[in-house]
């Protein structure tokens, strides 16, 4: 394909409840969609993941954005023929950008699966190494955040056990941790599913604290040190039964096969946004796939346009556990797109939907695109 038009759209969209982690707290998510337009009229919708400040990353809106108008948009609009097999190639003379490399190739992914009337789950189930079966529907879990009290969280949790979510995970921090975790695991009971995610927020010092969340079966503990302290998870896999599962850590496939080689986690959270976009997350599934590995599909409070997508990777069949792809209405009130995720029922329940359509498989609320910008659109064309 060969690129028109590269529009940048800046919403913000309300959340249903403020979300707090170990770094922040926000009650609005500040969106930056990309919208390519294809030579021939086509087109194609991608979602960066990054926040409003450089707090999960180093990567920050007003940041993408820069790099999109100076740096990528420009090699892209420059090229000939722009592909999402070839656009790694085109933008590898940028250093990192991962979230704002990984929106573009979600948008150009999504024009050219639309062109070819191909759903984004049977292009990613093309893309794997190994053949395998794909899923219709997807389990769910939920990410819970730092409540201000515990009776306030047990009433948050409760009403997500009540739609049927089908796993838990609890924001932790120091002074946050094993009082939550205690009372959540008693109101859920011995069986459900339960995992943690400290964002970075402990160190060295707290090996032994962190060893006290064994008592509660935990599926696993998130990201407890910093990303660049791969040696710091090994040291902690060593010293708790709980599995240690990185997230922030793994930017590539290059990282998490280093990170497994070293015992520095067991199983791994994929971002597409994270790792620079959904060739390098099927190249992650691949790799933990082939060393029975579970990996599971993360979230970065996406609007249906970059949920749509993350539901279609979490189909693949390394995907043993529950992600972090809830419905829609556990952040927005009204999403972006024509078909918000809602989480089925019957035999469904606490599941969502592949879609199956062209493209990533949803319709764009383009009035809502009109009406929560924040800026006017930047248009870079060739
Ligand atoms: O999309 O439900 C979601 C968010 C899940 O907890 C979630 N994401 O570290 O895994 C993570 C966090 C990062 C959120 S950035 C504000
Ligand atoms: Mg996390």
């Amino acid at each position: 394909m060969r690129l028109a038009s590269i529009t940048l759209h800046r919403l913000r969209v309300p959340l249903v409840r403020p979300f707090e982690t170990s770094f922040g707290r926000q009650t609005v998510r500040l969106v930056l969609l990309v919208h390519v337009r294809t030579a021939d009229g086509g087109e194609g919708w991608g979602e960066c993941v990054a926040g409003e400040g450089p707090l999960y990353s180093s990567e920050y809106v007003d940041g993408c954005e820069h790099v999109m108008r100076h740096y990528l948009g420009p090699a892209l609009l420059a090229a000939f023929e722009v592909t999402a097999e070839n656009l790694h190639t085109l933008l590898g003379f940028v250093v990192g950008h991962r979230m704002a490399k990984a929106a573009l190739e979600a948008a150009v992914l999504d024009a050219q699966l639309r062109a070819s009337a191909t759903s984004f789950v049977d292009h990613l189930g093309h893309a794997m190494a190994e053949p395998g079966p794909l899923a219709a529907w997807v389990d769910c879990g939920v990410s819970v955040g730092i409540s201000p009290d515990l009776d306030t969280l047990l009433a948050e949790v409760s009403g997500y056990v009540a739609a049927g979510y089908r796993r838990i995970k609890l924001k932790i921090k120091p002074g946050w941790d094993l009082e939550p975790v205690a009372a959540v695991r008693a109101l859920l009971g011995s069986n459900a599913l339960l995992q943690v995610d400290a964002n970075t927020a402990y160190g060295l010092g707290d090996l032994d604290r962190l060893r006290e969340l064994d008592a509660f079966d935990l599926v696993l503990i998130e990201q407890p040190f910093v990303e660049e302290d791969i040696a710091a998870h090994v040291l902690l896999s060593r010293h708790i039964q709980t599995p240690v599962c990185l997230d922030e850590s793994i930017v590539s496939a290059a990282v998490a096969t280093d990170a497994l080689d070293r015992g520095a986690t067991s199983v791994i959270n994929v971002k597409p946004g994270r790792v620079g976009g959904y060739r390098e997350s099927v190249l992650i599934h691949d790799l933990c796939r082939a060393q029975g590995v579970p990996v599971w599909c993360g979230g970065m409070l996406e609007t249906g346009i970059g949920r749509a997508a993350n539901v279609a990777l979490a189909a693949l069949p390394g995907f043993t556990l529950p992600g972090d792809t809830s419905a829609s209405d556990r952040y927005f009130a009204e999403d972006l797109v024509e078909e918000p995720f809602v989480l089925g029922q019957g035999e469904h329940r606490g599941q969502l939907r592949v879609p199956t359509g062209p493209g990533i498989g949803v319709t764009v609320r383009e009035d809502l695109v009109r009406e929560w910008a924040v800026a006017a659109p930047v248009v870079l064309r060739r």
